[in-house]
């Protein structure tokens, strides 16, 4: 597959894609949907490749949806459509991603970063939903993930003022798993990509559900649904491997079954 607004390399059995449009910081249109959908469907279907880092440039992850194209629309060229509802698509892909964010992560690109599994932040990192200064509100998620990541107080008042939270905010306010040198920041996302890449890829996939289903239920429900979805583990030959493995003193050999 040929794509002209990102870039993808593969390193062993992990995707890396840059997000690739300088011209525009990264920021995020129609055309650069339309790619991710199809390189996020790829990667789920292709057992080969076991995690994905997403990244954009030193100076920006994503400087928000891109402006220019939305300028002209209104309402009902929108809503007819379905303006960006494709990013859906995104947020259900089934095995592990990162996002690895240096510079802005504005708008559309803090929505996008945060669809991710986790954030991997360079200390030059700064996340905000500056939309209403343009008349609008973040429209991809940012205003119900955002606070569950940081809680009302800091998602109402970034959304409401537009200001930037740099990558030691982010650290404290757990949007973000760590932060790392900008300078290091692909390599060591590659690095933890690879670590969760060699892990049994049914535990992967039953671990994503497990922590995305605390966002969806009730304690009490979700404790129940882990449950399940650790019993099922049970059936696999992965955990035949992985137990004997342990008992044995030598590393498990996963077939992903
Ligand atoms: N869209 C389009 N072009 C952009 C964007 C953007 N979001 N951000 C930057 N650019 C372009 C600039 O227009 C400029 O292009 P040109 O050289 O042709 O004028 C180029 O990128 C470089 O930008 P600057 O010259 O502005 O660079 P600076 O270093 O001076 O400033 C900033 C960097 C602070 C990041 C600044 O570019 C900025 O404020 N950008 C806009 C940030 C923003 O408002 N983002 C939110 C956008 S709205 C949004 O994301 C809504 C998401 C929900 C959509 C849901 C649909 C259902």
């Amino acid at each position: 597959m040929t794509y002209t607004t990102v870039i993808v390399e593969q390193h062993d059995a992990v995707t890396l894609v840059r997000l690739n449009r300088p011209q525009a910081l990264n920021a995020l249109n129609s055309e650069v949907l339309g790619e991710l959908i199809q390189l996020f469907a790829a990667y789920d279907a292709d057992a080969s490749q076991r995690c994905l880092v997403l990244t954009g440039s030193e100076k920006a992850f994503a400087a928000g949806a891109d402006i220019k194209e939305m300028q002209p629309k209104d309402f009902s060229a929108m809503y007819v459509e379905n303006f960006f509802a494709g990013w859906e698509r995104v947020t259900n892909t089934r095995k592990p991603w990162i996002a690895a964010v240096a510079g802005y992560a504005l708008g559309g690109g803090c929505e996008l970063a945060m669809m991710s599994d986790f954030i991997l932040a360079a200390d030059t990192a700064k996340f905000g939903q500056p939309e209403i200064k343009l008349g609008v509100a973040p429209g991809m998620g940012g205003s119900q993930r955002l606070t569950r990541a940081v809680g009302k107080a800091k998602a109402m008042e970034m959304c409401l003022t537009g200001r930037m939270m740099d990558a030691a905010e982010a650290e404290r306010a757990s949007l973000v798993s760590r932060v790392v040198p900008a300078a290091e920041l692909v390599d060591e996302a590659l690095k933890v990509a690879a670590q969760i890449a060699a892990m049994p890829p049914l535990a992967a996939l039953a671990c994503k559900e497990m922590v995305n289903a605390a966002f969806e239920t009730g304690l009490q429900q979700g404790v129940v649904f882990e449950r399940r979805l650790f019993h099922a583990l049970n059936a696999t030959a992965d955990k035949v491997e992985g137990m004997t493995a342990f008992v044995d003193k030598r590393p498990g050999n996963w077939t992903g079954r």
